[in-house]
């Protein structure tokens, strides 16, 4: 089915119980409604990003409470990765503040991807833009998937970032999936853009040939210091809505209910299930922003009747109840 920006449009405007019936059938035409996949999160560089992404508390042109940290020590990140993996994680995701990495950069990346790998996890990182010959250097440490977001709409993005267009995300995107490693790419909502923006940056998702595997739907997070901070929140119908749509014109992607869960009573988490959404950020840590634990998480899958995804995660679930 191709999906034009128009034609997402019009999915938006259905009837709310129309839309998520839509939504419903089609998840359950592809997925197990009920499993959800684990992703954890690490921040293995923080702070001092030369980037202006107006919602980053990273950007060292805005003044946030984030402290400085230089790359993560090889041992630290296993240790990380262990410990997402024993509560049940499936995939860890290691993220960089950088607009991009150095080539000198990517061997201790590498090794961090080696040695994750080696635990039988799936592999992710989010490093920014790849130059020449750096998607292919990670593909061959054995790197699963590249994060790399569109943000948002190609017309609305010149409000929210200045230092890279939009252009070269795409070509991000194209050179990781040039290189044979699977994309997680998606966006942000609630930055002020319009509900067409939302309907143009699902057609772009839409677009890329093949789509991402993974698709994270954040809602900003509201960092002081940054030039979003006082962006008025997103009516929450709406984010709800965009996960179904989301789930609808990409029918066979992980769509991923990302930042701004600790933000979200469980009823709201509970309809963007409903709406589609198959995978989280698992882990009391985003980057550099509180998400809920996992005790929280599994008091939510418990009352909700979901389960993760995968044999480690059910493995850890299991031992958890009779804990
Ligand atoms: N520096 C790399 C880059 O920009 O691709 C990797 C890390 S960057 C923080 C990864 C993604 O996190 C961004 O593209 C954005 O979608 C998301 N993100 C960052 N800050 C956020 C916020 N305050 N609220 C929601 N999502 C956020
Ligand atoms: C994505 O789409 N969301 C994650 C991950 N990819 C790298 C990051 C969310 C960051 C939220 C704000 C923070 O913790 O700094
Ligand atoms: Fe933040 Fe990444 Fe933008 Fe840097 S490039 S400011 S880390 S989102």
């Amino acid at each position: 089915m191709t999906h034009d920006a128009a034609a997402i449009e019009t999915l938006f405007a259905l009837p709310f119980s129309d839309l998520i019936y839509r939504a419903q059938t089609v998840h359950r035409r592809h997925f197990d409604p009920n499993a959800v996949q684990l992703s954890t999160l690490v921040s293995i560089k923080t702070g001092g990003c030369s980037e202006d992404c107006g919602y980053c508390s990273q950007s060292a042109r805005h003044h946030t409470a984030v402290e400085s940290q230089p790359l993560m020590k090889l041992d630290e990140v296993v240790t990380a990765a262990r410990a997402a993996k024993a509560r049940g994680a499936t995939r860890f995701c290691m993220g960089a503040a950088w607009r991009g990495p150095k080539d000198k950069d990517l061997e201790p990346v590498s090794e961090m991807i080696r040695a994750v790998k080696a635990l039988d996890m799936e592999t992710c990182a989010t490093l920014g833009l790849l130059g020449d010959g750096q998607a292919e250097q990670l593909a061959e440490a054995g790197l699963d998937y590249y994060n790399h977001n569109l943000d948002t709409s190609p017309q609305y993005y010149a409000n929210v970032v200045h230092t890279h267009g939009y252009q070269d995300r795409l070509d991000t995107l194209r050179q990781a999936r040039a290189a044979g490693i699977k994309l997680c790419c998606g966006g942000i909502m609630g930055m002020g853009e319009s509900r067409r923006d939302r309907a143009q940056f699902i057609a772009e998702l839409a677009a890329l040939d093949p789509p991402p595997e993974s698709v994270p739907i954040n809602l900003l997070v509201h960092i002081p210091g940054t030039p979003l901070s006082d962006q008025p929140a997103l009516d929450p119908i709406e984010f709800v809505r965009t996960i179904a749509v989301a789930r609808i014109v990409l029918p066979t992607s992980y769509v991923r209910l990302s930042a701004g869960r600790q933000q979200m009573p469980d009823h709201l988490q509970a309809l963007c299930f409903l709406a589609g959404a198959n995978s989280i950020f698992y882990g009391e840590r985003l980057l550099t922003t509180p998400n809920p634990g996992s005790d929280a998480d599994r008091a939510l899958f418990e009352k909700l009747g979901l389960k993760p995804l995968g044999p480690a995660a059910e493995a850890a679930q299991r031992a958890a109840k009779t804990a």
